[in-house]
């Protein structure tokens, strides 16, 4: 049988985005094709295979709602799920819903155009696949494009390098080993506790030190699951109407207002407790930066009662940027880690990395012999994915050019100038700063409900409009402008990547208002959407 190459949608990436859309698509009686890079499905938890890996957001949180009996009989094991059991609900979820026969593996799409004159996506990929689609929907994960920064000599090293974001699927060997970790961010502050188990030495790369709030994962209890279960309309009503998607309570106190007994309360709750719920302790810290400065130094003091070396301590003390600006990171162990004796501390913002020699890393002040390298170095956030496919819509603009000053969305779904393309969780949108899930399962139902709606208006054609698109873009840079976000070198901002112009990508108005924005939107009839 000769492969199909005309679909009503093109869906890319075989992540939680991905294969809730293939499913969706079906449900409305479409045809699609999904594309996937890797070799499985399951995106970010397909390729964050590094010792260590696991979510930050609650398992029982972190998992579709969209299927009544999938949540009754999926039974997570751990208070926070670990990347294989994630991957292992991926493929569960696969299997169950049939996905993988519309899925095409170990490829990438490389290119999609929009032909005006059919209305039609004409789609290319690394494999020589040419097929056509009536729409593009991109699925293509906003940590997915792994970068590691340009040290000279890199490729001289002599022993083995990887990033966290690609790490093997085969084992890798660590015992015995001297290890150096590039990197401080989520995955460093995940990787770097396990390693200093696994290896025999382990030097950290520091630049910026990051607050990170003790997770306490543990197993998860069967009667709690159980209540979870018992009440997962609730929790999950909870979630979509919340800040950050996530069940956990969010004060709307002030710090300031709070007095000295009632703030150390609250915080040693909230610490005790662990995980993402720390930062719900007062609603001012997020914009007040002095309120901001009370929470801060909590966790600093928390650092030194841990570390027992004072200078290492201060080393690890984040001061440049005020608590919560960065994504923040949740541990196990991170800072007693720098207790042991095979763990050293190397602040590279006093001396930089100057190159990678054979032997290893070289500073201004020593070269560090290592056997292993751990670049846990971070990705081209939000939009690298997406840009490293050549994208052009109507009259053959790039949409490389139409981002080259920051992304411009309306309300992340779509782009002007680009009929009929639909970005799952992008810029624009809540997408990182919310449970991803929750985001996904929004965005994927909203684009199905406009698929729908097209359907029964008899149009084939729906484009954002310019203006609904400007006006999209002012709000979220106004919203983000009242936060303290834009005082931070983030990923959020493109800071990590050298030229890339620093605009407060996602939107931070919570994913419970932006809902709202978008149901309102269709109920007017897709206001600030052309539909032809
Ligand atoms: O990447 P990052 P990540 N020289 O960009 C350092 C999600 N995630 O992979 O801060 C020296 O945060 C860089 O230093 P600086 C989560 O959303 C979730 O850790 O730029 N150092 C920083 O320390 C997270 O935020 C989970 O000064 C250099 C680090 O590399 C996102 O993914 C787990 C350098 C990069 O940190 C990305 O996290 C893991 C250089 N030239 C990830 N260049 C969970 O759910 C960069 N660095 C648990």
């Amino acid at each position: 049988m000769t492969e199909a190459t005309s679909f009503d949608a093109v869906v890319i990436g075989a992540g939680f985005s991905g294969m809730y859309m293939l499913h969706r698509l079906r449900g409305l009686g479409l045809t699609a094709r999904l594309y996937e890079a890797g070799g499985g499905v399951g995106g970010t938890w397909y390729w964050n295979r590094y010792p260590g890996a696991r979510c930050d957001v609650e398992s029982v949180e972190y998992c579709y709602s969209f299927s009544e009996e999938l949540q009754r009989d999926w039974d997570w094991t751990e208070r926070y799920p670990s990347q294989p059991e994630i991957l292992r609900y991926a493929e569960h979820v696969a299997d169950r819903f049939d996905l993988r026969r519309d899925m095409r593996f170990r490829t990438r799409v490389t290119r999609a155009a929009y032909d005006e004159a059919a209305a039609r996506w004409r789609v290319e990929t690394d494999r020589g696949d040419r097929v056509t689609a009536r729409f593009v929907i991109t699925a293509v994960g906003c940590l997915s494009d792994a970068r590691i920064p340009g040290f000279p000599g890199a490729e001289s090293f002599r022993g083995e390098s990887y990033h966290t974001g690609r790490w093997p699927h085969e084992e890798v060997e660590l015992a015995g080993k001297r290890v150096a970790v590039i990197g401080t961010g989520s995955s460093g502050i995940q990787v770097i506790p396990v390693l200093a188990e696994l290896a025999a030495e382990v030097t950290v790369f520091q630049r910026t030190p990051n607050y990170t709030i003790p997770a306490w994962n543990r197993p998860l209890q069967p009667e709690y699951a159980r209540w979870v279960k018992d009440n997962y309309a609730d929790i999950r009503r909870r979630m979509r109407d919340s800040l950050f998607g996530i069940a956990a309570s969010f004060n709307t106190g002030s710090a300031l207002e709070a007095s000295e007994q009632e703030l150390r309360e609250e915080l040693e709750a909230r610490w005790a407790h662990g995980g993402p719920g720390f930062l719900g302790a007062f609603a001012d810290t997020a914009v007040d930066p002095r309120a901001n400065e009370l929470v801060a130094e909590f966790v600093r003091e928390k650092i030194r009662q841990t570390v027992e070396d004072p200078r290492v301590a201060e080393l690890l003390s984040p001061r440049d940027h005020p608590i919560g600006t960065k994504r923040p990171c949740f541990d196990t162990d991170y800072y007693a880690t720098f207790n042991r004796p095979n763990v050293r501390l190397v602040d590279v913002r006093r001396t930089p990395i100057e190159e990678i020699t054979a032997a290893g890393p070289r500073t201004a002040e020593a070269t560090y012999e290592v056997d292993v390298i751990v670049y846990a170095t971070g990705y081209d956030a939000l939009t690298g994915a997406l840009l490293a496919i050549d994208v052009t819509g109507a009259g053959g603009a790039a949409l490389r050019e139409k981002w080259a000053a920051g992304p411009r969305t309306y309300l992340g779904l779509m782009t002007a100038g680009f009929p009929n393309l639909f970005t799952i969780t992008g810029p624009g949108s809540p997408s990182v700063l919310s449970n991803m899930f929750v985001s996904i399962e929004q965005h994927v139902d909203w684009i199905a409900d406009c698929l729908r709606h097209l359907a029964e208006s008899g149009a084939t054609v729906i484009e954002a409009d310019a203006d609904a698109e400007d006006a999209w873009m002012r709000h979220v840079g106004e919203i983000a402008a009242a936060t303290l976000f834009p005082r931070a070198n983030s990923w959020y901002l493109g800071a990590n990547i050298p030229g890339k112009p620093r605009v407060f990508m996602p939107y931070a108005g919570g994913v419970g208002t932006y809902r709202a924005a978008c149901d309102e939107i269709a109920a007017k009839g897709y206001e600030g959407f052309v539909m032809s």
